[in-house]
């Protein structure tokens, strides 16, 4: 664990994830993948109403990948803390004319960002490639969803739900109780049918997380890194780094963004889901071509 370092990055020589199995393909994770989010929300916590249109939501989602994206993440439900569930039919209506129009005209995977499992299955009918899942399986259909459109899966860390998660944000040794909860949701996954070669992990940074509790993962996310799946991590913007800038707001904590993501690629994680691609792009690309020097 590394516990007397000033940081805690990956120990050189330990074997990382190189691929991840998606639907339709796999993405090789030898350098540092962008995941472009598009919010389709009238409320998420940094550009809720910016893109709440088709139209605009795909003209932003574009522009991501001008600016280097990977992969796109289409959500249609805010989880802020003190979030409401949106019901199924809004998120369907938000989400599934742009995720038609981008698996059309992105050129790279599309990801879902839901919680339900009626809302993923649409999505990958209409060729979403991933499902990203921030309640990790909470939808009792959720997993048989999963095992059998063949999507790609990323199961993040949450205490109860966006409305109740502050509460239960209390922990002894946040890195391990994580990894702890995580292994749980990845053996129910297994169980469900879903190959573990499609499954990501991720630590959940602002999802019942106190700001310490934040920045010790990013510190240290080896017991997470134990359990042998990609790690994606999603910094963006978040209160935490707000409260290391005293007070920046979400739209001015960019640069923080790309900082928290170095960190967290040192730390071994290699999926970045962000809101300004270009500039963690830029930060990332310096942090790969300094650990590539360091292996030759
Ligand atoms: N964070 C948010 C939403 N989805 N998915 C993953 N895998 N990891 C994250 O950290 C994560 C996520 C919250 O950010 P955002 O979408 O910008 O805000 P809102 O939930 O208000 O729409």
């Amino acid at each position: 664990m590394n516990r007397g370092a000033a940081t805690a990055p990956v120990e050189p020589g330990t074997p990382l994830p190189t691929v991840w199995e998606i639907r339709g393909g796999r993405l090789a994770l030898d350098h540092p993948r962008l995941m472009g989010i598009v919010n389709v929300t009238p409320d998420s916590f940094s550009d809720g109403g910016q893109f709440d249109t088709t139209d605009a939501a795909t003209r932003h989602a574009l522009a991501l990948v001008d600016a280097g994206a990977d992969l796109l993440d289409v959500g249609g439900e805010s989880t802020r803390p003190g979030a409401v569930e949106v019901p199924e039919a809004d998120e369907l209506r938000r989400v599934l004319p742009v995720i038609e129009r981008l698996v059309a005209e992105a050129g790279v995977p599309i990801s879902v960002d839901t919680r339900k499992a009626a809302v993923a299955r649409a999505a990958v009918a209409a060729g979403a490639a991933i499902v990203n899942d921030v309640s990790a399986l909470a939808d009792p259909e959720m997993a048989a969803t999963l095992a059998d459109t063949g999507a790609g899966a990323v199961l993040m860390h949450m205490r109860g739900t966006p409305a109740t998660m502050n509460q239960l944000a209390r922990y002894r040794d946040v890195g391990r109780e994580v990894a702890d909860e995580l292994r749980a949701a990845l053996r129910r996954a297994k169980e469900a049918g879903i190959p573990v070669a499609r499954v990501a992990l991720d630590p959940g940074l602002g999802f019942a997380k106190r700001t310490e509790h934040n920045l010790q993962l990013l510190r240290d996310l080896s017991p997470v890194l134990a359990l042998g799946r990609p790690l994606v991590v999603g910094p963006s913007r978040k209160r935490f780094l707000g409260a290391v800038l005293e007070g920046a707001e979400p739209a001015g904590r960019d640069v923080a963004t790309a900082a928290a993501c170095v960190v967290g690629f040192a730390a071994g994680a290699r999926v970045f889901r962000v809101h300004d691609v270009a500039t963690a792009r830029q930060a990332l690309a310096v942090a790969a071509a300094v650990q590539a020097a360091g292996a030759s």
